[in-house]
């Protein structure tokens, strides 16, 4: 019998750790320092976009040792990037995930480097992938090179730095989350489907929409959080957006409406399941346990 839903977040995060483990170099391996700080990088968070991978991969009936690689994969460039924003030509954020953010821990140029090689390891993962065909193989390096680079999250970074200061519209607003937050998430079904092959048009689809609807509603959500937590609840240093004038939904929209727009988006993923009937459980489940996260 299968587990119940709150247990299999448990038994996804340990697979995580267990298959990142696996991929990152040993901390002892020469440059034992950078490998040390890329095991910091990797280690703690959410696991939310391996954890998609996952649910995403029981609806489509897929073994989970089949998309290790996409969730490792995922995890590794969300890494970078959590640590490259947190640098002081970024975010200059000295706290991620509730401990001294890398550049603190060890030092600016190491913080540099270990996102240069988890971004690199990412896709020598995949390439490696001995489960997978070389046609889905090359399809997933494709993906999250397009969900990572200029026309995603590094594009959505580049956008959100540019307009520090200015008065986004909503469209400006979401179209630059749609890229720096929502496109990494939107991939975590992409390559779920690249890694099974043939996914039926309509089913790889219905994913695709349910990965976009998710990926702007967690940001709209994580803006909302910064407003009403304090730092010790969301681990970094909150009311930085404000601080910094960045917009965001509450302060374009206002609280309230932003809260309904995340509760809508929330909604639209979850119908976006209909087409697989009873095999949706995972998905909706994790729609609505990311819908009730307080961090
Ligand atoms: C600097 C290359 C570069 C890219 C930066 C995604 C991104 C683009 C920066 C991350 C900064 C940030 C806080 C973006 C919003 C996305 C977001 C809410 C990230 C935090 O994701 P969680 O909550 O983190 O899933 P954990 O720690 O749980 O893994």
């Amino acid at each position: 019998m299968q587990a119940p839903f709150s247990d299999r977040v448990t038994q996804y995060r340990e697979r995580t750790a267990q298959a990142l483990s696996m991929r990152l170099p040993p901390i002892t391996q020469h440059p034992a320092r950078l490998h040390e700080a890329m095991h910091y990088a990797s280690d703690g968070g959410k696991r939310l976009r391996a954890m998609i991978c996952y649910a995403a991969a029981e609806t489509l009936k897929i073994e989970a040792d089949r998309v290790d690689s996409a969730a490792c994969a995922i995890e590794m460039i969300h890494a970078y990037s959590l640590v490259h924003d947190d640098l002081p030509a970024m975010d200059d954020d000295d706290l991620r995930r509730g401990q001294p953010s890398l550049h603190k821990k060890f030092d600016e140029a190491t913080a540099i480097l270990v996102g240069d090689a988890l971004q690199t390891l990412a896709f020598q993962v995949l390439a490696e992938d001995q489960a997978l065909s070389a046609d889905a193989r090359i399809a997933m390096v494709r993906e999250l090179a397009l969900a990572s680079g200029s026309r995603g999250m590094v594009g959505g970074q580049a956008i959100d730095l540019a307009s520090e200061g200015q008065n986004l519209s909503i469209a400006e607003l979401e179209a630059l989350h749609v890229h720096k937050t929502g496109a990494l998430l939107r991939a975590c079904l992409r390559l779920v489907c690249a890694s099974a092959g043939q996914v039926d048009a309509s089913k790889s689809s219905a994913l695709d929409r349910y990965g976009k609807c998710i990926g702007l509603a967690f940001q709209i959500q994580d803006d909302v959080l910064d407003v009403e937590s304090c730092s010790s609840v969301l681990g970094k240093t909150a009311g930085k957006d404000e601080a910094s004038q960045k917009s965001t939904y509450p302060a374009v929209l206002g609280l309230r409406a932003a809260k309904e727009r995340a509760m809508d988006l929330f909604e639209s993923a979850r119908l976006a399941l209909t087409i697989f009937g009873e095999d949706a459980a995972p998905l909706l489940w994790l729609a609505n346990f990311i819908e009730g996260r307080e961090h």
